[in-house]
């Protein structure tokens, strides 16, 4: 794929007419990188999706250039977002390249650093307010409804759309689904999105990448969806955040992963639906598991995430350790943002440094190394 973006290379799969803005920043195409550790720790064939190679940052950037270039197209002025930190990064980079107007509001204090960074960066008008995400999410339809602003959470339909292309990209990388995908899980739109993307690419015909423009059926074509594999779809909420979890919205959710701090996800029918038809589960992670997991990832397999987007390997990891995870299976984890977001998140984990004598021999002491 060129780095022309989610709208040129899919647009066949996408609601993009000869009116729709080419608005792109690169996004899409990320790696697929085989995890060594964790495979040969679990006996299965373990991938990493790393969608902080998007140009924000995180996942959000596949969606959000479909929802701002549909808002330009629709006329729209201002766009309008309430968010956990990556929607209101990747909602400012894509409104400050069309050159519309936007408003983010988020949950006071509650927003990583760099996020909160960016979004300043690109000059994005920021509302912190003193509730959650879920009272966020509200406002920000109160503000649309009354001031015809676009919004562009995942509640927009564009936003899933563009979203759904990371699961056409890993059944190319793979040259068929996985058996399972596993994910972090907050608003619930990612979770909605792949699974209607693994679902359309079965049974749609595509053009074959590597063959150019004339249109190919893939083998997962034939006969539609009989017979052809989809993933199981295993999604991971904080256990302090885990409303999919328990089966009833949560007032007041806690976790340290802010990314996914949210009680009352939009797309919860569709999240429940991904899980129940392809036969997978969601389930909750601690914010210890949290921890080791970042930790794992980064030490382990050389990737720094931020930490929502190590839930997926805890629960990996929780599940080897209960003794539920079969060997043999292929599964992808997608790492959703960057760990570059959370800095603070790491160094408030007991960082520190000695500043040392300008000396080759302190520096060997500091080393242990016998000299
Ligand atoms: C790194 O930015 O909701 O279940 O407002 O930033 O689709 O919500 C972010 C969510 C996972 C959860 N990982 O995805 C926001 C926001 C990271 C995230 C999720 C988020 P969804």
């Amino acid at each position: 794929m060129s780095s022309q973006g989610v709208l040129s290379h899919y647009k066949p799969y996408l609601p993009v007419t000869d009116k729709t803005p080419h608005l792109s920043l690169g996004e899409g195409d990320t790696p697929l990188v085989r995890a060594n550790a964790l495979s040969q720790e679990t006996g299965c064939d373990i991938f990493f999706k790393l969608e902080g190679c998007n140009p924000t940052g995180s996942f959000k950037d596949r969606g959000m250039v479909v929802a701002v270039a549909k808002a330009q197209e629709q006329g729209a002025q201002t766009i309008v977002c309430a968010s956990t930190g990556n929607t209101s990064a990747s909602a400012a980079a894509y409104a400050a390249r069309a050159g519309l107007k936007c408003a983010v509001l988020i949950p006071s204090g509650q927003i990583a650093r760099g996020k909160l960074a960016q979004a300043f960066a690109y000059g994005a008008n920021i509302l912190a307010i003193d509730g959650n995400f879920d009272r966020a999410l509200e406002l920000t339809r109160e503000l649309a409804e009354q001031f015809h602003f676009a919004v562009v959470n995942s509640i927009n339909p564009h936003r899933l759309e563009g979203q759904k292309t990371a699961a056409f990209e890993i059944v190319d990388a793979l040259g068929r689904a996985p058996d399972v995908l596993a994910l972090p899980v907050g608003n619930a739109g990612n979770i909605t999105a792949y699974w209607k993307g693994f679902k359309e690419y079965a049974t749609s015909p595509r053009p074959s990448p590597s063959k150019g423009e004339g249109a190919k059926v893939s083998p997962l074509d034939k006969g539609g969806l009989r017979g052809v594999t989809l993933p199981r779809m295993w999604g991971f909420q904080a256990e302090g955040a885990a409303p999919l979890v328990s089966g009833k919205p949560i007032a007041e959710p806690h976790t340290i992963a802010t990314a996914i701090k949210i009680g009352n996800p939009a797309s919860w029918s569709g999240a429940i639906r991904a899980r129940d038809e392809s036969g997978g589960e969601i389930s909750a992670v601690s914010d210890d598991e949290i921890r080791a997991a970042h930790s794992y990832l980064a030490s382990r397999e050389g990737i720094f995430v931020e930490p929502a987007s190590a839930a997926s390997i805890a629960g990996i990891l929780k599940k080897l350790r209960n003794g539920n995870l079969e060997r043999g299976q292929t599964i992808v984890c997608v790492l959703t943002g960057n760990g570059l977001k959370d800095v603070d998140f790491v160094l408030a984990s007991g960082f520190e440094i000695k500043t040392l004598r300008a000396e080759a021999g302190a520096l060997a002491d500091a080393l242990e190394i016998q000299v």
